[in-house]
């Protein structure tokens, strides 16, 4: 008997979202539905990992398996979860404001051990949940509730920050855009190794700078474009540079890349998954110290 394929409404949960109108989560949303309707994943087949936020509260607005972590942890819970079963696609969403400050370690480390796992950020520029602080890629002078006369600090550069640690796949898309989120996250998911993903998107009650008009204005695809992916320095630019157009789609992917677990030599030639080894592990003993 043929497997039925996997169906949007599959994925459906029955609460409600609570997003403001507007809000770029509900594009994320949507487009993160339809990639693994459209990879053919059934629910049980992936792992969906969130970070604290407006957009970890996606955790129970759609099915799957999934993990609702620390502020600032998403990133390492799914590197682990990466590295005891490497069969089993992992996506982790996290805002600027963790990926950017509480967690940017492990940003780091992710990337230069190019765990296999996607990494979605849903970039609104602000700490959204806590009502409108400036986070790393507020842009300075921005007023925001934490700096009512304009923020002082310096803005991070994410991306040339991403470059410089060598990603192996980076890409950059628009809450505004279904069609296109849909694809990169579909070209994330197949990347073997850490594929990092910006979704910039709006934030219509705390972002008053980069609006959905904004975005839409300045947005373009570099796939309809003239766009050699494995340029590496090409890329970096592109993806540096949004003064007047702001570059969307995969910008970079190394067609050499080769995931953590698939370098260590203790592991070469391994049937088993950590996730099995350690099943026959009692841990009774040692959860009595608990009590
Ligand atoms: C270690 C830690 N620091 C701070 C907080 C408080 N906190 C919870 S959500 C949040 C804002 C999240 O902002 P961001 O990560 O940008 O996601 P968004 O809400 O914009 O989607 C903060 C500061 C926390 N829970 N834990």
């Amino acid at each position: 008997m043929t497997q039925p394929s996997p169906c949007s409404g599959d994925y459906d949960s029955k609460n409600l979202c609570t997003w403001c109108d507007g809000c770029g989560d509900y594009g994320v949303l949507g487009a993160t539905k339809r990639a693994l309707v459209e990879l053919g994943l059934e629910p049980h087949q992936v792992l969906l990992c969130f970070d604290v936020g407006c957009h970890g509260n996606m955790s129970d607005k759609l099915l799957g398996y999934r993990f609702h972590g620390l502020h600032g942890r998403v990133i390492s819970l799914a590197s682990g979860a990466a590295l005891a079963n490497p069969d089993v696609p992992i996506l982790a969403f996290g805002g600027d404001g963790a990926c950017f400050s509480e967690g940017v370690g492990h940003l780091v480390h992710a990337i230069r051990s190019n765990y296999n796992m996607t990494f979605v950020l849903h970039n609104n520029a602000n700490y959204g949940l806590t009502t409108g602080q400036a986070s790393s890629l507020t842009p300075k002078g921005e007023k925001m509730n934490t700096a009512p006369q304009g923020s002082v600090e310096d803005t991070l550069n994410s991306m040339d920050f991403v470059f410089s640690l060598k990603p192996t796949f980076v890409a950059r898309t628009f809450s505004g855009d279904i069609r296109q989120m849909t694809d990169v996250f579909k070209a994330a998911v197949n990347h073997r190794g850490f594929s990092y993903v910006d979704v910039l998107q709006a934030c219509p009650t705390y972002n008053k700078f980069a609006s959905h008009e904004y975005l839409l204005e300045r947005v373009y695809d570099v796939q309809k474009e003239e766009h050699d992916i494995s340029n590496f320095e090409k890329a970096r630019a592109l993806a540096v540079d949004t003064s007047e157009r702001i570059a969307t789609g995969v910008l970079y992917k190394n067609n050499e890349s080769v995931p953590y677990i698939d370098r260590v030599e203790a592991r070469k030639g391994v049937k088993t998954r950590l996730v099995d080894e350690v099943a026959s592990v009692d841990i009774t003993p040692l959860l009595k110290n608990f009590k």
